[in-house]
């Protein structure tokens, strides 16, 4: 079987998603949809999946326990860091038709607040002058600079990353930044380049050295399994250059338009992660099944769907948010609110700030979802509600902290535009809110706080 797909950021959720529905696809149709793996910066990953070829286990964890099924479509994994030459020279060569992504929000370099390309982010300043790039963006850009030198039809760029019209985030940065370098390839990327808009969704946690002891412990050696919940959903518009993609079977669902699909998942499932990471850390949970088992914060959850997120989308989700709730308390994942709570400013404009503005044009407010912004605040203060630290990971972290030390916060946060965008900041009615919240949340603390509001 030949190598049809190139993966940029081969993380534990596209191996626990997007390999296995590929796999799927070429064991009921065939196919040359081999695919190589590319890790950005670190080489741990091909390191540990190096031993068995770079075949893994995908371990479900349902009701009937650990599942683990081999996972065999990864071919092979390359390191860009190590060696950029050979990501460009595989992605610009004939057999690659689709370029895959998922390299987390902060990954497109874009400003989260516009979607433009962020022009002074370090990465891209290099990458405007360096034909080996380091970014994501950058990579996509001379790959296809070089397949159009080569006479090639251009790959279609497939992001899997948790973001509103992904497919048009990733086109937008990828014909921006081309356009600096070369005119003429950006229009021939805008005619023929295929950047279609995806769905995903299933809960993968990092996988823990525990998780591979306990695998050992089944007589299953392998360094890289992936763990992840029996639910998964991808939603995928069918717009790929000349058509070429997998055979996917029922399990995808190719639609038109992906934009109601990705409004309900990044609202009712990530925005209520988010608040959850924010307030259920502070509350002292340590993850996402103990803080949504906890009566108070399932009540708080039920809330949140059904009086702020649910009236801003295009039908009732009653039953998609009683399922997530179910998700959620699935004693078998071990979701860190740590993680989820990484990288709050790249997440927070999708995920919640995007329903609260809806709710204010509808006059209606938001005090749940006032209140996580209110705990992100505090959050990225780095220090919790006992005055302990916390280890805060975040593109912006220093702005943050600075922001949250300075004399006027609400202020101060709200001038941060990449993440508050100026119709929002200068709303009288949600600076109010946010201000109460912040009081609220201080004289409270989280859990108290969150249980005066159910
Ligand atoms: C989570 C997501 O880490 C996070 O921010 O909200 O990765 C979430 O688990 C997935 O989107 C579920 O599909």
């Amino acid at each position: 079987m030949g190598i049809g797909i190139v993966h940029l950021g081969l993380g534990a959720f596209f191996r626990a998603h997007g390999a296995i529905y590929i796999e799927e696809a070429m064991a009921r149709a065939g196919g040359d949809w081999g695919i190589v793996g590319v890790s950005l910066m670190r080489p741990d990953q091909r390191d540990a999946m190096k031993p068995m070829g770079y075949a893994y286990h995908a371990v479900e964890q349902g009701p009937a326990g650990e599942v683990p099924r081999l996972v065999t479509s990864v071919k092979d994994v390359l390191v860009a860091r190590e060696d950029p030459g050979a990501v460009l020279a595989l992605m610009a060569s004939p057999g690659v038709k689709i370029v895959s992504l998922t390299v987390t929000e902060k990954g497109y370099c874009h400003v989260p607040a516009t979607g433009a390309l962020n022009a002074e982010h370090p990465g891209i300043v290099h990458d405007l002058s360096a034909d080996l790039p380091q970014t994501a963006p950058g990579f996509l850009v001379r790959a296809l600079q070089r397949r159009r030198a080569a006479g090639l039809r251009p790959f279609t760029v497939l992001t899997c990353d948790n973001l509103p019209q992904n497919g048009h985030v990733v086109a937008r940065v990828v014909k921006e930044l081309a356009a600096r370098i070369d005119p003429g390839l950006a229009d021939w990327i805008g005619a023929e380049g295929r950047f279609p808009s995806t769905m995903v969704d299933r809960i993968v946690p990092a996988t823990r050295d525990e998780d591979i002891a306990r695998l050992a412990g089944l007589g299953i050696k392998d360094a890289a399994p992936v763990f992840h919940e029996p639910f998964r959903q991808w939603v995928v518009e069918d717009d790929f250059v000349d058509g070429a993609r997998p055979a996917f079977g029922p399990a995808v669902q190719l639609v038109e338009d992906v934009t109601p699909y990705e409004l309900m998942k990044l609202r009712c499932l990530n925005g209520t992660h988010s608040s959850l990471a924010y307030l259920g850390y502070l509350a002292g949970f340590e993850t996402v099944a103990q803080a949504s088992s906890d009566p108070v914060f399932a009540a708080f959850l039920k809330k949140l769907w059904t009086t702020e997120i649910i009236p801003t989308l295009d039908q009732d989700y009653a039953d998609y948010a009683a399922a997530l709730l179910e998700r959620y308390q699935n004693p078998g994942i071990r979701h860190r609110l740590w993680q989820i709570a990484m990288d709050g400013s790249q997440k927070l404009p999708q995920r919640i700030l995007g329903t609260v503005a809806d709710n204010l044009k509808a006059g209606l407010e938001s005090p749940g979802l006032m209140l996580a912004i209110a705990a992100w605040m505090k959050y990225v203060s780095g220090v919790d509600e006992r005055g302990q630290a916390i280890e805060v990971k975040d593109p912006l972290a220093a702005e943050l902290k600075a922001a949250s030390g300075s004399s006027d916060p609400v202020d101060a946060f709200l001038a941060i535009r990449a993440v508050f965008p100026s119709a929002l900041a200068e709303d009288a009615t949600f600076r109010k809110a946010l201000t109460k919240a912040r009081t609220v949340l201080a004289e409270k603390g989280a859990h108290e706080a969150v249980r005066s509001l159910i």
